[in-house]
């Protein structure tokens, strides 16, 4: 006898997963079945059929379909996938120690746009952080149009705040390393599984694998760094959609400007003009002129 479950991928390993079974507090290690060469790997998010056998172990028998798969890119055209099933990509910007690094935070963004993905802008650190600096970061993303949460999780400031952002959501932690996503993870409850996790022997891994935390109908994954997410080669049309703020404020009299040196740019008019960060045109010209 043995018994069909449903359960939530958390962590991938070669040869096995680290699931988490409907109901259960604690993930279990699950063996990933061998028969078929062109077996999916499962990644953080996908959603199993597991078999519990009479001796306790537990193996996956069935991914199901992916609602969405968040995708690597690289400019050499090669994608692998990061994990499957989010629909809110938490960008994490310290606003101190390290310093807010925006070409960072403008490149998830874009990210996100070009994966069609909705995005929340997390600043975290407000203790370390000037004031000064603090208001007109939460005031030029929210201007853009994106949601914007201040978080302190390390001193627990706001953590509810953010608790009610990422309630019901499927949500992926992404950002430099240092910036408080872990934290993050542990302050809304992640903790206990994780520790948890490395108790039962996944060892190392725990500091490189993406890590799941079932909260309520959803999901928080915590990702082992932002160096995980190129865009890949970007053209500048698809760069300017994805700056979302830069067709709306901008008319160039070329219809395929680059927004580089072309005369007549509305880009550069805009940003002369204040209604276009300088920052985050310099990430638009850098991610377009460095592609990753
Ligand atoms: N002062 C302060 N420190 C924080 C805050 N959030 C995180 N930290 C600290 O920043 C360091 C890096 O945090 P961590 O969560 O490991 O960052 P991660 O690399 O993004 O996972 C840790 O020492 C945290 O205690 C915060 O809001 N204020
Ligand atoms: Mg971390
Ligand atoms: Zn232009």
């Amino acid at each position: 006898m043995s018994e069909e479950l449903h359960a939530l991928v958390v962590s991938v390993g070669k040869n096995a997963a680290w699931v988490s079974l409907e109901g259960e507090q604690l993930p279990r290690l699950a063996q990933l079945r061998r028969a078929s060469g062109r077996r999916a790997m499962p990644v953080p998010g996908d959603e199993a059929e597991v078999r519990l056998l009479e001796d306790g172990s537990v193996v996956v028998e069935h991914l199901a379909p992916r609602r969405f798969e968040l995708l690597r890119r690289s400019v050499d055209g090669r994608t692998k996938i990061m994990a499957a099933n989010v629909d809110l990509l938490v960008t994490v910007t310290a606003l101190a120690d390290p310093p807010p690094r925006l070409l960072t935070l403008d490149q998830l963004l874009a990210f996100a746009s070009l994966d069609e993905i909705e995005a929340l802008v997390v600043f975290t650190k407000p203790d370390l952080g000037e004031p000064a600096v603090r208001d007109a970061l939460l005031a030029l993303y929210a201007r853009i149009g994106y949601r914007v949460v201040l978080v302190d999780p390390k001193h627990g400031g706001n953590v509810d705040g953010l608790r009610a952002a990422l309630a019901g959501r499927r949500a992926l932690l992404t950002g430099n390393s240092g910036v408080g996503k872990s934290s993050i993870f542990r302050a809304l409850g992640g903790e206990a599984i994780v520790g948890e996790v490395s108790r039962h022997g996944l060892g190392r891994q725990t500091t490189t694998a993406a890590r799941l935390y079932r909260m309520n109908d959803g999901f928080l994954i915590d990702s082992p760094g932002v160096n995980e997410f190129g865009l890949g080669a970007v053209t500048h049309d698809d760069l300017t959609r994805a700056f979302v703020e830069f067709p709306q404020a901008a008319h160039c009299r070329f219809t395929d400007c680059k927004h580089l040196q072309e005369p007549d740019c509305g880009v550069h008019a805009a940003v002369a003009g204040g209604r276009i960060a300088r920052s985050r045109y310099d990430s638009y010209r850098h991610m377009l002129l460095n592609p990753t």
